[in-house]
């Protein structure tokens, strides 16, 4: 009897602005792929949904939101993809999210205005990544490498605030990958892809969670 096709992994990237996410979540794209493994992008906030449109006015600075709404829209907008994300993943795909719930609990506890507890709330119940990998970097780096724009979180003080929660979150989280990102671009490829290929096997045998 043929047996059912195992899932793919869900990896998550996160790390402050500039943290060099979206050039790495391609090269490993495209390494999987080189290697016959099923993968798929997928990067939050998605900006084309009715919530990403008015994330996306917000971070633009052409609206302004309390941060309790914003917060809660950058949840939706993970909750609006979850359907998906799930029959990709359970269809055989490795997703590779750039951006994910981690990013909405450090944004908007760095902002000091609601505490931890009520940050993580919404965001309960997605699905469970297999691997985070947290590229860490100091922001005067991350700064240098293009200039920030005028997007609203794009400040070296305020980026400060958010890799100490970064590094708060991944405490004790044996998902939680650290991978120094201050360094040539084709050596953290390769980091991240030892970690994610062994997520890949590591995935195989393990359900999907939701919590
Ligand atoms: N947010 C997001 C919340 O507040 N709550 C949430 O729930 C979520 C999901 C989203 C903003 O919203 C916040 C976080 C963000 O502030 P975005 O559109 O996702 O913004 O933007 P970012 O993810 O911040 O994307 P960036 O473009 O700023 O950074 P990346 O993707 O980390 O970096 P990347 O790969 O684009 O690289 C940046 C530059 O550095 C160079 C690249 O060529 C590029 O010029 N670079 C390197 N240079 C030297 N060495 C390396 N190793 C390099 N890697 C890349
Ligand atoms: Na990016």
């Amino acid at each position: 009897m043929m047996g059912k096709q195992p899932r793919g992994a869900l990896v998550v990237f996160e790390g402050i602005d500039r943290s060099g996410k979206t050039s790495q979540t391609n090269l490993l794209n495209g390494a999987l792929s080189a290697r016959g493994i099923p993968s798929a992008l997928r990067r939050f906030p998605d900006r084309t949904t009715p919530t990403g449109l008015l994330i996306s006015s917000y971070l633009e600075g052409q609206k302004n939101l309390s941060d309790q709404v914003i917060h809660l829209l950058f949840s939706s907008n993970r909750w609006e993809a979850t359907s998906e994300m799930k029959e990709t993943l359970e269809s055989g795909t490795t997703l590779i999210v750039d951006r994910y719930a981690y990013s909405g609990v450090a944004y908007t506890a760095a902002k000091g205005a609601a505490d931890l507890d009520w940050c993580k709330a919404p965001d309960r119940g997605l699905l469970t990544p297999d691997l985070v990998i947290y590229f860490d970097i100091p922001t005067s780096v991350a700064a240098s490498r293009a200039e920030y724009g005028g997007e609203r979180y794009e400040k070296v003080e305020f980026q400060e605030k958010v890799r100490s929660q970064f590094a708060k979150l991944g405490e004790g989280d044996k998902r939680w990958a650290i991978v120094d990102a201050a360094r040539p671009g084709e050596d953290i490829h390769e980091a991240v892809l030892g970690l994610v290929l062994e997520a890949v096997e590591r995935a195989k045998n393990e359900p999907l969670r939701e919590d």
